[in-house]
C-alpha cells in the first residue's frame, strides 16, 4: 500500500470517508493535519480559515477551547464544519476515548460537547479493551440512522407566538408563528434572519447566528470546489502508537489494535502510528502521525529536531512519510508558534507532500 497512489487507494478504500479523504488529498496535494491546540473559539475558527487551503484534517483538542459552545447548529463545532466544507477538510477530535464501553458512547454522543455531531473523525485508546471500539462503532450506526430523517426547511424567522414566549409580559401582542419550533430559531437567531430547521423525531436547529462576526458565518453552505461535501458518515482512528518517550506502546499492543482495525473496517478508518501498519494484503488503513517537526529554513531538511521538552518526540515529514510509510503528518506547534503561520503550514505541506512523491515514484 506504501507504494500505491493516493487516489488509487481512494478507489478501493472500504471506507467511505477514508475514500473522500483520499480523494481530498490528492486533490489538494496535501497530506497535512494541522493540529490546532489553542484556547478559544475565535483563535480556532481563524486559525482554521486561514490554514484550511494547506490541510485535509484539522485536529482539535475541543476541551483546551475556554469558550466551547456546544450548541448543535450555532456553536463552535457547527462553525468549524462550514469553514471545512468550505476548504475542504475534515475535522478529527483528538479525544482519545478511553473508558468502558458504555461510558465512551456516551462520551462520544452526549455531554459538553456532543463530538459526534461536528467531527468527522475521532479516537480511542485502547487500553480498556476492545469493547470500546464495538461501543463507538454501534454510536456511530445509530448516529447515521439519525441524519438519514432529517429533514432540512429554510424559513425566515418570524415573531413568535406570545405564549410561547418565556415572559410574563402581557402587553406583548406578538404575532404567531406558523409552528412552534421556530421559537428557538427566534430566540438565537432574531426576526427577520434567514434559518433552516431540521426537524427529526424530535426538533432541533440549524440556523444563521445572530450576532456573526466575521466572514467565515458568510459561508453558508458553500463547499470547496472540485469535490462534493464530506459522507455522513463518521470514522475512528486507534491510538495503536505514541510519539511520547518512554510510552508504553509495546509491539503487542500495536498488533492488538490493528487486530481490533480489521474487525470493524466499515468504522475503523486507520490509526494513530508512528508508521504504516498495513501488513495484510486487504489492510487499507490510513496512518496519521504526530511528533513531526521541521528544522528552521535555514538548516537542512532532514536535520535532527529536539523535542519539547515535556516528553515529545519530533520527526521529519520526509522521514514520517518517506521512510516509515505514513500517510498524514500531524503538526501543531510547528505550525502555530511560526511567526507566519500560513506560510510555514505551505512549507509543511510541500514538503510532506514531496516526500509522497518520492515515495511512490
Ligand atoms: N499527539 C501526540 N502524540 C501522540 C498522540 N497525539 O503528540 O502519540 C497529539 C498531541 C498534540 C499533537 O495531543 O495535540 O498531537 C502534537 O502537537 P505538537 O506538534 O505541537 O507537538
Amino acid at each position: 500500500v506504501a507504494q500505491a497512489s493516493y487516489s488509487d487507494r481512494a478507489k478501493s478504500a472500504p471506507h467511505p470517508l477514508s475514500a473522500y479523504l483520499l480523494r481530498l488529498m490528492a486533490l489538494k496535494k496535501s497530506n497535512l493535519c494541522l493540529s490546532a491546540d489553542v484556547s478559544t473559539t475565535n483563535q480556532l475558527l481563524q486559525l482554521a480559515d486561514a490554514i484550511g487551503p494547506s490541510i485535509v484534517v484539522l485536529k482539535t483538542h475541543y476541551d483546551l477551547i475556554a469558550n466551547w459552545d456546544y450548541n448543535p447548529t450555532t456553536g463552535t463545532g457547527a462553525r468549524l464544519g462550514r469553514i471545512a466544507r468550505r476548504h475542504g477538510f475534515l475535522i478529527f477530535e483528538d479525544r482519545k476515548f478511553g473508558d468502558i464501553g458504555n461510558t465512551v458512547q456516551l462520551q462520544y454522543t452526549e455531554g459538553t460537547a456532543k463530538i459526534i455531531d461536528w467531527s468527522h473523525i475521532t479516537n480511542v485508546n485502547m487500553i480498556p479493551g476492545k469493547a470500546a471500539v464495538d461501543a463507538l462503532a454501534e454510536a456511530a450506526v445509530r448516529w447515521r440512522e439519525r441524519k438519514r430523517y432529517e429533514v432540512k426547511t429554510d424559513i425566515t424567522v418570524g415573531t413568535p407566538r406570545p405564549e410561547s414566549l418565556d415572559s410574563d409580559d402581557e402587553s406583548d401582542t406578538r404575532t404567531p408563528m406558523p409552528e412552534d419550533h421556530g421559537l428557538e430559531a427566534y430566540k438565537t437567531a432574531g426576526v427577520g434572519r434567514k434559518a433552516s430547521i431540521v426537524s427529526i423525531t424530535t426538533v432541533s436547529q440549524h440556523f444563521e447566528p445572530a450576532n456573526s462576526p466575521r466572514s467565515y458565518e458568510d459561508f453558508g453552505d458553500e463547499v470547496m470546489p472540485g469535490i462534493e461535501e464530506a459522507p455522513t458518515d463518521r470514522g475512528l482512528l486507534i491510538l495503536a502508537q505514541m510519539s511520547s518517550k518512554g510510552n508504553f506502546m509495546t509491539k503487542e499492543y500495536t498488533q492488538a489494535c490493528v487486530e481490533s482495525a480489521r474487525e470493524h473496517r466499515d468504522f475503523v478508518m486507520g490509526f494513530i502510528s508512528q508508521e504504516t501498519l498495513n501488513t495484510a494484503p486487504d489492510d487499507q488503513f490510513i496512518s496519521m502521525t504526530p511528533g513531526c517537526q521541521l528544522p528552521p529554513e535555514s538548516e537542512d531538511d532532514d536535520a535532527e529536531v529536539q523535542g519539547d521538552g515535556k516528553g515529545q518526540q519530533y520527526n521529519t515529514p520526509g522521514k514520517l512519510i518517506g521512510l516509515m510509510g505514513s500517510d498524514i503528518v500531524i503538526v501543531g506547534r510547528g505550525i502555530i508558534k511560526a511567526g507566519d503561520p500560513v506560510k510555514e503550514a505551505e512549507r509543511y505541506r510541500k514538503r510532506a507532500w514531496e516526500a509522497y512523491e518520492e515515495r511512490i515514484a
